[in-house]
């Protein structure tokens, strides 16, 4: 028995998971989705894992009947908070994306920097435009480390920005959260290791995407990896709760780890819950492939 059967039967004793209804964005490899939130009815805010300076790094990604349009955002840097020592902006791909509780037209996004992960950049969108505010690098970054998930949270009014490395077949992944005010670099995070059970190939990455339920519920997105024309997997698990104590945030982790959904053939590297909290969407990176959307019910 494989260990998909193995888990099915582990996490859905009575009852078998509803298949998602996938439908397919794009199949252009530049327009795969690392990130998703949703913006208005109908409309999300993604971002792209796209590497050179030239290409679409945001967009606005509306249904249109049964069918979807991608409208890139032009982003604007007048206080060259991208730039590098080369004088040009060294923004490559953007892997994740958050609204901020609080702050209308605003969210915070995390990509790299040249060749330095984890940076995250506060964007104020107007119209068609994205223009960099604030810039500042995660605190967690080490040389192999590689951050692909951010979300702005609050308890009780207090803002906790929370932020992940992806993990990799060799070592774990690693969720980071530390209080939050805009404008200033996050101090004395905290830290929780996450492995999950599977997929289990070599490219195997513990969080391609997380998100916090409005109750604190920590989920991730799993996923294998293995080349521009996969095949991809991914697996949707419950890894935790956040809860706040007067010093900051606490991240407090489930014994088991057990998927609530498992979803052969894509890759999700973005997922976002709408207000009611009972609804995550998810959105894929499958590479040449192009990316998909679905709707998972809690
Ligand atoms: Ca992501």
């Amino acid at each position: 028995m494989s260990i998909i059967p193995l888990l099915l039967a582990a996490s859905f004793t009575l009852t078998s998971p509803p298949a998602l209804e996938w439908s397919q964005v794009t199949t252009n490899a530049k327009e795969t989705i690392s990130g998703i939130v949703h913006w208005e009815t109908n409309r999300f805010l993604v971002v792209h894992d796209n590497k050179e300076e030239k290409d679409v790094k945001l967009s606005f990604l509306q249904s249109s009947g049964s069918s979807w349009k991608l409208s890139p955002l032009t982003l604007s840097d007048p206080k060259k908070l991208t730039f590098g020592a080369q004088g040009t902006s060294e923004l490559r791909d953007l892997e994740g994306v958050t609204l901020i509780p609080g702050r209308t037209g605003e969210v915070l996004v995390i990509g790299n920097k040249g060749s330095e992960d984890g940076w995250i950049y506060d964007l104020k969108i107007t119209g068609n435009t994205a223009e960099v505010v604030d810039a500042f690098r995660a605190p967690g970054a080490y040389p192999d480390s590689d951050f692909e998930s951010i979300q702005a949270f609050s308890i009780d009014q207090r803002l906790i920005l929370v932020w992940a490395d992806r993990g990799t077949a060799r070592r774990p992944a690693t969720i980071w959260a530390a209080n939050l005010t805009l404008g200033v670099k996050p101090v004395d995070p905290v830290a929780l290791t996450v492995k999950t059970p599977w997929p289990t190939e070599k490219d195997y990455r513990a969080i391609a995407d997380l998100r916090v339920s409005p109750s604190g519920e920590i989920y991730v997105s799993s996923v294998s990896d293995p080349g521009d024309n996969g095949p991809f997997d991914s697996a949707i698990y419950l890894v935790g709760r956040l809860e706040r104590s007067s010093k900051g945030p606490i991240l407090v982790p489930n014994s088991v780890q057990l998927p609530v959904s498992i979803v052969p053939g894509y890759k999700i590297e973005a997922m976002d819950f709408d207000s009611t909290g009972r609804q995550l969407v998810f959105a894929t990176d499958d590479e040449a492939l192009g990316a998909s959307i679905a709707w998972y019910q809690k």
